[in-house]
């Protein structure tokens, strides 16, 4: 994920003692602009960098502004993006089983947790689940939809956690009583991650749920003409969701991305396994960000998001290589998704 999640950030994971306030998680130390002396945010410093390197990129994890989410909201909907319905329909199905795998009292941590939906689907079918720790980087967002969940499961301890699973994160220690922790990482946002990337977030996972398990859904290798419609939808709003990123920098760093001077593109990398997302200037043209001039040639490119795919067996390979035996795989009958249960 990078749902968000690559480049310069650390993985690294740490418990500590147990908290009742949401946290709040430290930024770097701030950089400022040569133009005008004001502190950048974390999207300014990395868009600012981003820009500056060859070939140009920016971590997805920047999409999902309140615009951003929503249209990933409505991508989710499409009829060609597969991934949501299908993880859904598996979860559900299935429900029982996973249940059983995981046992009574569990605590779930969700990565990367967004409006909370399909967790729900987990805690309806557990055994008195215990607590629940979704962690986002969205505070508000999260502590909202934390609020709906509370008044919908009354017996559950729901403590969320603002902050950005890829930087070093201090989870609360287990309470009196409690059953497996396990780690709720759904919709193939391991996809986002570099594979070296990902190797270490399920390694760190692997030592933060010793113990315990992780559950992951994970997209699957298939035709490319089917990935490729899934990130080409006839409607455009996958292309719109890649550029409001080009429009939260204009509102937010101060830029002069004209919107109609890039373009979409995303194309399956077959060797790589992966669908790649860029921002394709139209034009040669000049941007400017914070005071700062970018040059960009006609059809010179911003990367903005992988999205790996898995087979099964590579994502198990995968998964031992970090620390976990592999347990249940379910998936649906055109195996387009897969959901693991991965013992830590
Ligand atoms: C949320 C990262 C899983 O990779 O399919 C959807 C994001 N990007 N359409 C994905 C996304 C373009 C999505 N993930």
């Amino acid at each position: 994920m990078r749902n968000p999640n690559t480049s310069s950030s650390s993985l690294s994971f740490v418990a500590a003692k147990s908290q009742q306030q949401p946290q709040q998680h430290q930024q770097p130390a701030q950089r400022s602009t040569a133009a005008t002396g004001e502190p950048l945010s974390e999207f300014g410093r990395e868009m600012q960098a981003g820009l500056s390197r060859t070939p140009r990129s920016i971590s997805p994890k920047f999409f999902y502004d309140a615009a951003g989410s929503q249209l990933f909201d409505r991508i989710c909907e499409l009829p060609e993006y597969y991934p949501t319905r299908t993880e859904l329909r598996i979860l559900g199905e299935c429900a029982g089983e996973i249940a059983g795998q995981i046992g009574p009292n569990a605590e779930i941590v969700e990565f990367g947790a967004g409006s909370l939906t399909k967790v729900r689907l987990l805690l309806d079918a557990l055994e008195t689940p215990k607590r629940y720790l979704p962690i986002d980087i969205s505070g508000e967002h999260l502590e909202a939809a934390a609020e709906r969940l509370k008044a919908d499961y009354p017996k559950l301890v729901v403590q969320p956690i603002a902050a950005d699973y890829t930087m070093p994160l201090v989870l609360p220690a287990p309470m009196a009583g409690a059953g497996r922790r396990v780690g709720f990482f759904p919709g193939s946002t391991i996809g986002n991650f570099e594979p070296d990337e990902a190797l270490a977030f399920l390694q760190l996972a692997a030592r933060m749920l010793r113990g315990g398990g992780l559950l992951i859904g994970v997209d699957l290798v298939k035709d490319p003409a089917r990935l490729h419609a899934a990130y080409n939808d006839a409607q455009g709003v996958t292309g719109e969701f890649n550029l409001n990123l080009l429009r939260r920098a204009n509102a937010e760093l101060d830029a002069d991305f004209d919107l109609d001077g890039f373009t979409h593109a995303a194309f399956y990398n077959a060797p790589r396994q992966r669908i790649e997302m860029h921002l394709v200037s139209r034009r040669a043209q000049n941007v400017s960000l914070k005071g700062e001039q970018f040059g960009f040639e006609e059809g010179e490119t911003i990367h903005t998001e992988y999205s790996h795919k898995f087979t099964v067996e590579g994502l198990r390979a995968l998964a031992v290589r970090a620390g976990f035996r592999p347990g249940a795989v379910w998936t649906d009958p055109e195996k387009l998704f897969s959901v693991h249960w991965l013992l830590a």
